[in-house]
């Protein structure tokens, strides 16, 4: 299952201690060396939208903690920092200040908790007025994260349509993605991401009538439209009625609009996005038929393409058109 909502906390390493000690021997003298430094904690940017996954059972993280010091001059080892991945799209809140943060790029790398300092040793306390003192420092505490953690699709195109469409089919073409993809519906039920030419793609799970309602997979992925910036609408160029079948989806998305969704608290005008219309598995229907669907369709007055995984020109048609 997709984790999109998760509290988290987040922690640098804790800084070693410095040691106390001194050199054995006639010409004695504080040889306590300093605790290591404890390890950043970073954040990276990921595709991978099961990231959050990570998060089902443990649900805090730490970066290693700085070594102690011994005797000797011994400095404590410095803790390894520690990078997790988050999905692209994860906001960040801090629970206790507010603050927010967006991973909106797919090549962020954050430092979000830094390490604590590890304590000095009593060596590094030794002045000419006290030659043998007798303390050390104890390491300093990490910084500490209390995160709500939220997860919204940032995609620069979005597949969108019926179940069974070729969305995902479509996707896999474009991208080296490798969804799933069977000749039954949903068979996606989860969202999934494959990036062209630096450009993000999500490929939704099928729409139904009532999905705005929470039917089918439901209300649930129509929140992770809100993101996207160019909707790309799959027709199965086999429907029977293709016009009925793109009424259906634009009204879930209408619906789903005047609701404003239960996450979205406002009114992320799904239908007032930009939208191509692909005529789907074009391969499967004779040119007639095809002209005539085509036809119909572009009385929406948006532009439509012809597409299917197995005319090769037709996905570079595509492809081009999604540069421009
Ligand atoms: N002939 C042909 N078949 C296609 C084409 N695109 C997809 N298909 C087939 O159509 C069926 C459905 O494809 P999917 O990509 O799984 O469809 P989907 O829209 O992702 O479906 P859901 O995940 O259920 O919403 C599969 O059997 C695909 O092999 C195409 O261009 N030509
Ligand atoms: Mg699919």
């Amino acid at each position: 299952m997709l984790i999109d909502e998760v509290d988290i906390i987040l922690k640098g390493g804790h800084g070693g201690a410095g040691k106390v000690s001194f050199r054995p021997g006639e010409r004695s003298g504080p040889d306590g060396g300093n605790g290591g430094r404890g390890g950043d904690l970073y954040l990276n940017v990921t595709s991978d939208l099961f990231a959050l996954n990570q998060f089902s059972k443990v649900k805090e993280l730490q970066a290693e903690n700085g070594e102690y010091a011994g005797g000797n001059l011994k400095f404590g080892k410095d803790g390894k920092d520690l990078e997790i991945s988050l999905p692209l799209g994860t906001t960040l809140i801090n629970k206790d200040t507010g603050d927010e943060l967006e991973l909106n790029d797919l090549n962020q790398k954050v430092l979000i908790a830094k390490g604590g300092l590890g304590g000095r040793g009593n060596a590094d306390f030794k002045s000419s007025r006290n030659t043998t003192p007798m303390f050390a420092q104890k390491g300093l505490p990490g910084q500490e994260l209390n995160l709500k953690v939220l997860l919204k699709l940032i995609a620069d195109f979005g597949l969108i349509g019926l179940p069974n469409a070729g969305k995902s089919s479509l996707l896999n073409e474009l991208t080296s993605a490798q969804a799933k993809v069977a000749n039954y519906p949903f068979t996606t039920l989860e969202p999934n991401l494959g990036v062209l030419n630096s450009k993000v793609i999500a490929d939704i799970p099928g729409l139904i009538e009532g999905a705005s309602e929470g039917k089918g997979l439901g209300i649930k992925f129509l929140k992770h439209i809100e993101k996207v910036k160019l909707l790309l609408h799959c027709i199965d160029a086999t429907s029977e009625d293709v016009v009925a079948d793109y009424k259906v989806v634009r009204n879930e998305l209408g619906n789903f609009s005047t609701k404003g969704g239960p996450s979205s608290g406002g009114n992320p005008k799904l239908l007032e996005k930009e939208e191509i219309i692909l005529l789907t598995k074009s391969d499967l229907v004779n040119e007639e038929d095809l002209r005539l669907k085509i036809k119909d369709l572009k009385k929406f007055k948006k532009q439509v393409l012809p597409v299917s995984i197995h005319d090769y020109d037709s996905l570079e048609i595509f492809k081009k058109t999604l540069k421009s």
